[in-house]
């Protein structure tokens, strides 16, 4: 059952509120039309679709008949690097964006004007979901150029009305002082480098009585995982309340999936232009409602790069439980970062994100740490750098933080302290691990 929207809320698109029927009708026509466009322009894709017996969008019956589409993954764009997978002659893209691949080449999209116009408006469905209004003053600090992190939310921005300072990443420094002259009242970054932002805010305000910007009140933060316990810390340090976005470039790029500000509680997925399933990351097949699994994305609408059954990698859950800000779409939880980046320490399975958990829970360290992974002889070691919060007292917040991390992981960890200041400060997407074991050393 639906739940009313508050009288406050403001929805940006009918289509976020709307019955599960008609959203199903209106996600089967969809469907149908992007395995059109995968016949009629994505040969890799049509070659698939056929081998499954789809060889016309009226194969198509109902949105049960996804489950008989092969998938699409990241390999699939990487075999056809830069544009073998684009669905439209060239002479149609109007832009190009890439994701910075962990096997060299990066992965490259691209989207027609009328792409751009879709993405423009998810983008400003979820600011305005997430409390951003016409007017206010939008500091983006996620990168300009090939990361959709930058001009995705510099688009959405603008097209709610707000104010966009499309500052870009880097020269934190810098960061700290436009945030304040130009009165910003909500930050655009990554989660890792809003923290880099606070950190150089609290150094330099403090005393001079103005840190952090009195009028900073939201944070949109995403692009990286980042636990409930990095999210009180970054809330605690910048005063503001951080919402999480998620997206990937496949998908457009930011704006696949958002929090509300009403409940920020699991992230709505923006149905009526993606499809998500949720499937076991090893043999593909669905888990059962409400597990936790590999998230897979259909994209109903992009023209240029219409991405059948696409395998993200990414594991969490979907909740399709009414929230109470009145929007009726399922929303992903337990996000917990990329199946790639599990590590698997002498048999025990374990995310990055475990670590953070840990650590920030048993707390007396900043926020910033690294997990490095070594195998000096025949078993895996790992060790997790981080810094003291204060001085004094290190032996003891040494184990008592050893104690969190195996009370978390089931694993011994060695903790090095090092000195604050020591752990590279991220710009855009946090660096966490450090694999010496396939490096040769
Ligand atoms: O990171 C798009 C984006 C930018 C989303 C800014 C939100 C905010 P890519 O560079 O292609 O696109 O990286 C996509 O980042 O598959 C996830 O592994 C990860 N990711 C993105 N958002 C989240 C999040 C952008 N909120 C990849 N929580 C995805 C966890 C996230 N992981």
């Amino acid at each position: 059952m639906a739940v009313p929207a508050p009288a406050d809320e403001v929805i940006w698109d009918p289509a976020e509120t709307l019955p599960r029927e008609r959203l199903a009708e209106i996600q089967l026509g969809r469907l149908r039309d992007a395995v059109a466009r995968v016949l009629r322009g994505q040969p890799p894709g049509a070659r698939r679709l056929a081998a499954a017996g789809i060889t016309a969008a009226g194969d198509i019956r109902s949105l049960d008949d996804l489950a008989r589409m092969p998938f699409t993954r990241k390999a699939d764009l990487r075999d056809q690097y830069p544009f073998g997978m684009i669905a439209v002659d060239r002479r149609r893209l109007v832009r190009v964006h890439a994701s910075s691949g962990t096997h060299g080449k990066p992965t490259v999209v691209a989207y027609t004007g009328s792409d751009l116009d879709a993405w423009t408006g998810l983008m400003a469905r979820c600011m305005t979901m997430a409390g951003v209004r016409p007017g206010m003053v939008v500091h983006n600090a996620n990168g300009y150029g090939l990361f959709t992190g930058g001009l995705g939310f510099h688009q959405g921005g603008e097209r709610i009305g707000a104010m966009m300072v499309p500052v870009s990443a880097g020269n934190t420094a810098r960061q700290a002082m436009l945030l304040r002259d130009f009165s910003a009242e909500v930050l655009v970054a990554t989660p890792s480098y809003a923290l880099a932002i606070a950190q150089v805010l609290d150094r330099t305000g403090g005393a001079a009585g103005n840190a952090p910007p009195p009028r900073l009140r939201l944070g949109l933060f995403g692009g990286e995982p980042w636990t409930r316990a990095m999210r009180e810390e970054i809330e605690r340090q910048l005063g503001l309340r951080a919402v999480n976005f998620y997206g990937l470039s496949e998908m457009y790029g930011p704006g696949v999936a958002a929090e509300c500000l009403t409940a920020r509680s699991g992230l709505h997925v923006n149905e009526d232009h993606f499809l998500v399933e949720v499937v076991d990351p090893a043999g593909g097949r669905p888990v059962s409602p409400g597990a936790e699994g590999e998230l897979v994305f259909t994209a109903l609408t992009s023209e240029a790069l219409p991405l059948l059954r696409y395998r993200t990698g990414d594991i969490g859950r979907v909740d399709p439980a009414p929230c109470r800000c009145g929007r009726t779409t399922a929303r992903l939880a337990g996000l917990r970062g990329r199946h790639d980046d599990m590590l698997i320490i002498r048999g025990v399975n374990l995310y990055p994100s475990q670590v953070e958990h840990a650590l920030l829970e048993a707390g007396g360290v900043t926020p910033h740490y690294r997990v490095i992974v070594d195998r000096p002889g025949a078993l895996d070691e790992l060790t997790v750098e981080c810094e003291p919060a204060h001085d004094g007292g290190l032996p003891l917040l040494r184990s008592r933080l050893e104690a969190a991390l195996r009370n978390q992981t089931g694993l011994r960890i060695t903790v090095v302290l090092v000195p604050p200041g020591t752990i590279p400060r991220s710009e855009g997407k946090a660096v966490r691990v450090i694999d010496r074991r396939r490096a040769g050393r």
